[in-house]
């Protein structure tokens, strides 16, 4: 797919609730309509579609944060009312086809996560590879109480980070996560204190753009296809690509750099 570039930008022109920005190896991008909770509206949902399928050369790594109090309120609820059945059922794949794209896409993402997950926004979240949230984070499906269903993945992406039994309550009886709960049950990997969500995201961001990009790929496209595999095919997957990735030549240098003592030690966490 290719796009217009924006004026002084290296990125494609996004709709006004996105806004890119680079820094170094790795980009940010904001949800930008904090006047609406960031919620997604599709001009937003296609305006991902346009970021990720037209990242600058040389961006290896990516952080997915929201303006304002809130990181989404989840699916624009007022484009809902006049959708039919087939509109219904299309508007759902479109976003199936877009967090497919996020999440098997080229590079890494880590998002940040604070004030209202919901809906639509904590299926965005639950697309991208690692989950930082700050004290104020809370989770929920209000689907539920809204009479209506997850449509962007929901029912594939969040069970397997909390389990279908978790997500059924959450979304039977409206159950909403506080920040502490939400890592504890696996929803994010990282809680950090308000306002610090974005710089540990950056430095997460960095050390996934310094590895090699054969890893990563590896890591993000493997790793949930093998998850989802028999044993037998998964281990034989898992051949391949271990096989694939260590012919690299930069996984070569990587590994005669530890070997004469040029690459750093595996330390203990601080
Ligand atoms: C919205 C939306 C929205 C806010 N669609 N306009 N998601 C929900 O059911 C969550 C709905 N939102 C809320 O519960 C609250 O807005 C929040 C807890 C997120 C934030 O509360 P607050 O008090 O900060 O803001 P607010 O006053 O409720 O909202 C500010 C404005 O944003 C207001 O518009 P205004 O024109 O009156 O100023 C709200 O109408 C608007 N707004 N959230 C549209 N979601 C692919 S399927 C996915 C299915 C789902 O995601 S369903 C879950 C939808």
């Amino acid at each position: 797919m290719s796009a217009t570039e924006a004026p002084n930008s290296p990125f494609p022109e996004l709709p006004s609730s996105l806004a890119a920005e680079r820094d170094g190896d790795i980009a940010i991008l904001r949800l930008a309509r904090p006047e609406k909770r960031n919620a997604l509206n599709d001009p937003t949902v296609k305006g991902l579609e346009t970021f990720f399928g037209n990242l600058p050369e040389g961006i290896k790594a990516v952080v997915l944060a929201g303006d304002g109090d809130h990181f989404s309120a989840g699916l624009d609820l007022s484009e809902l009312q006049e959708r039919d059945l087939a509109g219904g059922i299309q508007h759902s794949r479109m976003w199936h086809a877009i967090f497919e794209r996020i999440e098997f896409g080229t590079v890494p993402i880590v998002s940040v996560l604070h004030g209202a997950v919901v809906g639509g926004g904590l299926e965005l979240a639950c697309a991208t590879h690692v989950r930082v949230a700050e004290q104020s984070a809370y989770y929920g499906l209000p689907e539920g109480q809204r009479g209506i269903f997850v449509g962007g993945g929901g029912s594939v992406r969040v069970p397997k980070l909390i389990g279908a039994s978790r997500m059924m309550d959450m979304m039977l009886t409206g159950r909403v996560y506080d920040a502490a709960e939400g890592q504890a049950i696996g929803l994010s990997h990282y809680l950090v204190d308000d306002g610090a969500g974005l710089a540990k995201a950056k430095d997460l961001a960095r050390r996934m753009a310094g590895n090699a990009p054969m890893t990563n790929f590896a890591v993000m496209h493997a790793i949930p296809r093998i998850s989802e595999a028999s044993g037998s095919n998964g281990y034989f997957t898992e051949a391949l690509m271990a096989a694939v990735a260590q012919n690299e030549p930069e996984a070569k240098q990587r590994l005669r750099d530890f070997l004469e003592k040029r690459a750093p030690k595996v330390e203990k966490a601080k």
